[in-house]
């Protein structure tokens, strides 16, 4: 069944809560985004209207595989260009038969996703609803970090000598879009937004709870009080249930699950509470607790807020939820025909960020930092521009050639690992677009070898570990991921705080090109660069 969805883009003024006015990019006058939703099958058609005069704009379906048209897949400069201002594109995104779950979608141009250009997707197939206790009624959170300033204004600030790769620090947290830290909630709950973020559970259904991180640096911890979580869903994957008080959300990751209530009111308070050991410096008129109300009565006075952060106590610091509770259902993992551990090919690749010329600090995967091409995509450039082929040498596995870190995959079914040492102080939510890979490691501290394969099997779960599309990797830590190459496409793997992408910490997939470089593109995509 064919989708069609409608965006229009503009621009609009927003008074936030510090009293001052600041722009916000959005979808059809609205702040998040419209929900999209689809079933597995379908087609989604996403009709996007530029309607800025100076702004491009480029969509892109967070963990969607994009199945045969990844030219699509919105990522500007690495597979296509952004929509100019005062133009027009439809995505065609058609949807895996096995892609079901909770995804989002948002800008994949600069720094604009922070601005407001983002919303969620929900894909439902009865694969999945043959898996799952059935249920009445989804309920989608949306909660991300929020800036009282432009993101570009920012950014200006942010990737200037000597500032040593330290983020803006946000001001704000929102649920569903609006503000609402206990003390402003009931005041600006309503602000200009298009969702409430007081919920009405009607206690005689059963809902499934979904939760995004759609913000642009800070991870969040998520619980309801007195509620106990059972998380089901994982960015698509189905997992054996896990109880739960809480689940710490970084950035780009989704999370779905069932509660039940230890006690019995009228009305509960949700908590987003921001890691602010994540930042690199105090940010002290930001309230990191973020909260909204469920309520499972139409009339209930407001709850006092009930339990404390599991940090508190505990040891501060900017980590992840532990991977390894997290067991995917009916795991298969991919294995090596050989029998070994090994993958077909492992790639090596050094987290840093580094403080070069100019004291200009840059994200590094390897000796490599990344900066989009102008007015040109890697997938442009490898289709129409020998030059760039003869420079690519796309018969080298690694190739470094305008600013871009190719990694090129062109054997299908190849089983590659990235091991991710990242020896940088900070946590990186790390994507990769148009793939999930299974989590085969993920440590708080160390670094993998790949003498470990042999001599540390104990330290990789290839028996039921995640698989999913985002995965932070702690400071000073490692993950090992695996993938498939089973989807051709140019696809970036980059961490998703907004910051690092601008900083540089981004390579580039280059999956089966003697498959894609055959495949039919739109003439109108090709002409956008
Ligand atoms: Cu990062």
């Amino acid at each position: 069944k064919e989708r069609h969805y409608f965006f229009n883009i503009t621009n609009i003024l927003k008074v936030d809560a510090n009293g001052a006015i600041r722009n916000l990019t959005v979808i059809n006058g609205q702040y998040p985004g419209p929900l999209l939703e689809a079933n597995s099958g379908d087609t989604i058609f996403l009709h996007v209207f530029n309607q800025m005069e100076d702004e491009p704009v480029s969509f892109h379906l967070h963990g969607l595989f994009y199945p045969n048209n990844t030219f699509d897949d919105g990522a500007s400069s690495i597979n296509v260009c952004p929509i100019p201002p005062s133009g027009n594109y439809t995505y065609r995104i058609p949807v895996g038969e096995n892609e079901y779950g909770t995804y989002w979608y948002h800008s994949h141009w600069s720094t604009q996703y922070a601005d407001g250009v983002y919303g969620p997707v929900i894909l439902h197939s009865p694969k999945e609803d043959a898996n799952l206790t059935s249920y009445d009624a989804d309920r989608i959170y949306v909660v991300n970090d929020y800036y009282y300033e432009n993101a570009d204004t920012l950014l200006d600030d942010y990737l200037v000598p000597d500032n040593e790769n330290s983020e803006p620090n946000p001001d704000a947290g929102l649920i569903s879009g609006t503000y609402s830290q206990a003390s402003n909630y009931l005041t600006l709950a309503d602000n200009g937004t298009a969702y409430k973020t007081a919920t009405y559970y009607d206690p005689k259904l059963t809902y499934r709870i979904r939760v995004a991180n759609v913000g642009f640096f800070l991870p969040f911890e998520f619980s309801i009080d007195e509620h106990t979580l059972s998380l089901v869903e994982v960015e698509g994957t189905l997992i054996e249930p896990f109880e739960t008080s809480y689940v710490d959300v970084s950035v780009g990751e989704r999370y779905s699950f069932f509660v039940k209530r230890t006690v019995e009111r009228d009305a509960y308070w949700i908590h987003a509470r921001f890691n602010t050991f994540c930042q690199a410096s105090n940010n002290p008129d930001f309230s990191s607790d973020v909260m909204a109300i469920v309520s499972y009565n139409d009339t209930y006075s407001v709850p006092e807020s009930k339990e404390t952060w599991s940090y508190n106590g505990g040891t501060p610091k900017c980590l992840d939820f532990p991977q390894s509770e997290l067991r995917t259902l009916n795991a298969q993992v991919p294995m090596n025909k050989n029998g070994s551990n090994r993958p077909d090919l492992y790639v090596e690749l050094d987290v840093t960020f580094f403080n070069g010329a100019y004291q200009m600090t840059y994200g590094y995967f390897n000796e490599y930092t990344w900066k989009p091409m102008s007015n040109s995509s890697t997938m442009h450039e490898l289709l129409f521009n020998e030059n760039f082929q003869n420079d690519a040498h796309k018969s080298n596995q690694q190739t470094f050639t305008n600013n871009q870190y190719v990694l090129n995959f062109d054997t299908r079914g190849m089983i590659v690992d990235l091991l991710i040492n990242n020896f940088d102080d900070g946590s990186h939510p790390f994507h990769l677009h148009g793939y999930k890979f299974w989590v085969l490691a993920s440590s708080e501290s160390g670094s993998f070898y790949p003498s470990f394969y042999e001599d540390h099997p104990e330290r990789l779960d290839l028996t039921n570990p995640i698989l999913r599309d985002t995965v932070s990797v702690a400071p000073f830590g490692f993950a090992v991921l695996r993938v498939v190459i089973d989807n051709p496409g140019i696809f970036p793997f980059h961490c998703h705080i907004g910051w690092h992408i601008e900083a540089g910490l981004l390579l580039t997939v280059n999956a089966l090109q003697s498959e894609w470089s055959h495949q039919n593109y739109s003439k109108e995509w090709a002409n956008m660069c």
